[in-house]
């Protein structure tokens, strides 16, 4: 890529809005998404998976971002509104939400992705930027924008697609993009069966990540057409994208380790499998996500807590967490916990043992409980003397939902407790 100056960069990220889709519903984290939206699901401890493009918009210059909501916002609102007003609005800096619903007159829900954008129509023209950059609010990665906005901008795009390379087993999971030798889109299947490989790799695919920069007119015009095209289910990835290659110059932007140049950090973490294992590889030596970057640094709305403590109990037993994360407001008293990851307020008594799973806040684990390999949902009150993840038919039999990695998941909800205090 040519060289782009950060001038230049930053005269571009400064005219440009950024909008997050954030109302889908993430069906694959099942229990976990029953009321909330997937991107205000908690991760790494103290964030929400929202956090990551936010902070990524922040960090990279970008300070006009609108949330389009639609699926059980509620969590997801307050949360931004808590943790995401502190922009300067008369520098023309916001984090705003975006309702479904609000600015048309029908009584319409967002259909697919490019209809969400088209109902916000007239307050992205409002804004009057020169490129919109639409994001998903479900993947967990740090990105500068930056450089793919210079990128659209260098290469005469109309629209800019980020890709990653991914395993052709994994690849019906997403767009499939194929590329001439001038990084130009070509082809674009959504969700194929049989996904075309690259060329010189034939058990690779490169994989579309949702995330796309248009220039407004482009975006504009586009949309317009696709909202009376009869039997559209304006969506980017299954109408939009198909058909403007064709016709337009869309071209493919190749997310890389800025550092290493190699396979960059992207994870969907949008089953419970996937959602275990990628909390877990944050307590690791080297996790491939590093959240103590000061250059990077990951927003959050985080309750004013005190620090982690760790207590003998009345017996004299040591509470201690080893190979773990633990956050603010935890006690552990008397009780083990290894290789887990603990968010705020987390209670373990006297007792108990937590090993290879993810407790989310406000939970409490009774004496001389048993979790093992478990996601265990906010709110919890584990009783006393429970074992989860001992044994996996116990646990289905408990009403506990086990994945197919073997992960088992328990909710308030699951144990008949109330959900919120
Ligand atoms: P999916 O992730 O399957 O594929 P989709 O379910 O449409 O696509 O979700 C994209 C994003 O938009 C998510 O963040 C979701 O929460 C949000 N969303 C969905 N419908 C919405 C609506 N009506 N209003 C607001 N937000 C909404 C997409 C692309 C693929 C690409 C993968 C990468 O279509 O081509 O490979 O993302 O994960
Ligand atoms: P978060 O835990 O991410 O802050 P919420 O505040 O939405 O998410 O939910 C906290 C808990 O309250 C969830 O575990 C959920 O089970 C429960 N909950 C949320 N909304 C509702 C609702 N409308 N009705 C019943 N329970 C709810």
């Amino acid at each position: 890529m040519p060289y782009a100056s950060p001038r230049f960069v930053s005269r571009l990220t400064r005219n440009t809005l950024a909008l997050i889709l954030a109302g889908g519903r993430g069906s694959r984290l099942k229990h976990l998404t029953a009321w909330r939206a997937k991107p205000a699901v908690p991760f790494g401890g103290k964030f929400r998976i929202i956090d990551f493009p936010l902070s990524n918009c922040i960090n990279s210059g970008i300070r006009r971002i609108g949330v389009l909501t639609q699926y059980k916002a509620h969590s997801l609102i307050l949360h931004i509104q808590k943790g995401w007003g502190f922009l300067r609005g008369e520098f023309g800096e916001f984090v705003e939400l975006w309702p479904a619903q609000q600015w048309v007159a029908e009584t319409a829900w967002y259909a697919g992705t490019a209809d969400a954008v088209f109902q916000n129509l007239d307050i992205i023209r409002d804004h009057d930027p020169e490129y919109v950059l639409i994001l998903a609010g479900d993947h967990v990665y740090k990105m500068d924008y930056g450089t793919m906005i210079a990128h659209h901008v260098e290469s005469g795009a109309d629209m800019t697609i980020a890709c990653i390379e991914v395993d052709a087993e994994r690849a019906s999971a997403f767009g499939i993009l194929g590329i001439d030798g001038d990084g130009r889109v070509r082809r674009f299947v959504e969700k194929p069966e049989h996904p075309e490989t690259l060329p010189d790799q034939p058990g690779r695919c490169l994989a579309s990540m949702g995330i796309y920069v248009f220039s407004r007119d482009f975006l504009f015009e586009q949309l317009y057409k696709d909202a009376q095209t009869p039997g559209s289910s304006h969506d980017f990835g299954k109408d939009i994208i198909p058909n403007v290659i064709k016709y337009y110059r869309v071209m493919a932007y190749l997310f890389r380790d800025p550092r290493s140049g190699g396979q960059a950090y992207w994870r969907d973490v949008g089953t419970v499998d996937a959602f275990w294992e990628a909390n877990l590889e944050l307590i690791g030596v080297t996790p491939p996500l590093n959240l103590y970057d000061a250059k990077w640094p990951i927003w959050t709305y985080q309750e004013q807590l005190p620090p982690a403590k760790f207590v003998f109990d009345d017996d004299d037993r040591r509470g201690m967490a080893v190979d773990s994360m633990v956050s603010g407001g935890c006690i552990i008293s008397g009780a083990t916990v290894r290789h887990s990851l603990l968010f705020s307020n987390v209670r373990v008594n006297s007792y108990a043992q937590v090993s290879a799973s993810v407790i989310l806040p406000d939970v409490e684990v009774g004496r001389y409980c048993i979790v093992r390999k478990a996601i265990i949902d906010r709110f919890c009150r584990i009783p006393p003397r429970m074992q989860i993840g001992v044994d996996p038919e116990a646990d289905r039999r408990a009403g506990f939902y086990v994945s197919e990695g073997g992960v088992t998941l328990v909710t308030p909800e699951m144990l008949g407790q109330e959900a919120s205090q």
